[in-house]
């Protein structure tokens, strides 16, 4: 089954998604995620420029040699770009497979170990009263799980927590807004929003947290210290990926349970995490950890120790990405939890998924494939615009470095 042409499809319906299409001389076609938030067009010129060209003529079927080519052939291995790029191909082969054998994707990576897959959905509010609102409308759709995020006394804007009702977006559009951010202030307030949820909706209840890499190992260690009686699911990013003796000084210092990862895209940035134990969950989404191929190995990795995954799945992800997700959710031993936000309806407008939310988890139909279609016309009305994550200072004007 030889791929005979590849394109890259472009479109904004609300924010931004890049999706590669991969053509075959069998007549199917597969579709793969390639959005990378904030750098979107530096992930479909990589796929244009250079994977393109290299994949036409190649056999569709050879997943594991073609990822292979495009990770080690190229000389400049990992890198978010790169990686993101190689999971689109990745992928969409799967894909393609799964719809060439007329069977759901799950089958192909050892069929069901579970039914549904537990997810997560965000609870925000612009101060805690709000907050609990949210918590409680989450509960009251049918979540068993919530990660409680809220606006912070003191802090004009606290990331990723929508000031009004509009629907989550950490992307603004144009270059990056500049955010204020006081550690002191949030580390007073985490524990008391901990105490009132824990008050309010008991003992019963998932409670997650992010901490958005926002505190120095100390700092973090002292709230994952002060949380740990209100037993959260997990404590999320609470230092930066890149400093991982930090987390080992956190595991000195509490019991309450790790997970780290949504920047990461390699095995290479989780080994010493993994194989020390120093975290819990591994949060590496498909999209940007070069796809099912490096994540079954990533995944496989990580079972040895005890170690599950809860992939990053916030709306800046599209829909293939969810939906592949699934699938591998359901098929790992070692799947933990999946974080689900759903899509605004004009997402939907472009793609149209297989899964469906009850009772507080997800399922996937029978559609062979990933299971998601792409309507090419729709999403051409929707052109591409410019939107970045902000950036964070000090009060005192610093540029946050961690
Ligand atoms: O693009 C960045 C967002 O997806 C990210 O900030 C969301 O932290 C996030 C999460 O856990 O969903
Ligand atoms: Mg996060």
């Amino acid at each position: 089954m030889k791929i005979t042409d590849a394109k890259v499809i472009v479109c904004c319906p609300g924010r931004n998604f890049v999706t590669l299409k991969i053509f075959t001389d069998a007549g199917i076609c597969g579709l793969g995620d390639a959005t990378l938030n904030g750098r979107e067009k530096a992930v479909a010129t990589y796929l244009e420029e250079y994977c393109i060209p290299a994949l036409i003529g190649r056999d569709a079927r050879n997943i594991e040699d073609i990822w292979h080519y495009f990770y080690k052939g190229v000389y400049w291995k990992r890198g978010a770009v790169t990686m993101t790029a190689i999971a689109a191909i990745d992928l969409a082969l799967w894909d393609i497979k799964a719809r060439a054998l007329n069977t759901p994707l799950y089958n192909l990576l050892g069929g069901k170990s579970r039914d549904g897959v537990l997810v997560y959905a965000h609870a925000t509010g612009k101060d805690l009263e709000h907050t609990i609102e949210d918590v409680a409308t989450k509960v009251e759709s049918g979540f068993l799980a919530v990660r409680v995020q809220s606006g912070i006394p003191g802090i004009d804007h606290a990331y990723g927590v929508p000031k009004d009702k509009s629907p989550y977006e950490p992307a603004q559009k144009g270059l990056p807004n500049e955010e204020t951010w006081d550690t002191a202030k949030y580390l007073n307030f985490a524990p008391k929003m901990f105490a009132r949820v824990r008050e309010v909706f008991g003992e019963e209840l998932h409670l997650l947290h992010d901490m958005h890499h926002r505190c120095t190992p100390i700092e973090a260690a002292r709230l994952a210290r002060e949380l740990e009686p209100f037993h959260l699911f997990w404590l999320e990013d609470p230092v930066s990926g890149e400093l991982q003796e930090g987390l080992r000084l956190l595991r000195q210092h509490s019991t309450t349970p790790i997970a780290i990862g949504e920047v990461f895209n390699s095995v290479y940035d989780y080994t010493t995490l993994i194989t020390h134990q120093l975290i819990d969950y591994i949060r590496m989404p498909l999209v940007h950890g070069g796809g099912i191929t490096h994540l079954q190995k990533v995944a496989a990795f990580a079972s040895f120790y005890h170690i599950q995954t809860g992939f990053h799945g916030a709306t800046d992800l599209s829909p293939v990405n969810l939906a592949a997700s699934l699938h591998f959710n359901l098929a790992i031993n070692n799947f933990g939890i999946q974080e689900y936000m759903p899509h605004q309806q004009i997402v939907h407008d472009v793609f149209t998924p297989n899964y469906r939310f009850e009772n507080g988890f997800m399922y996937v139909d029978e559609t062979p494939g990933i299971g998601v279609e792409l309507n090419e016309e729709k999403a051409m009305r929707y052109p591409y615009q410019m939107a970045c994550l902000p950036i964070n200072r000090k009060s005192d004007g610093t540029l946050f470095y961690w």
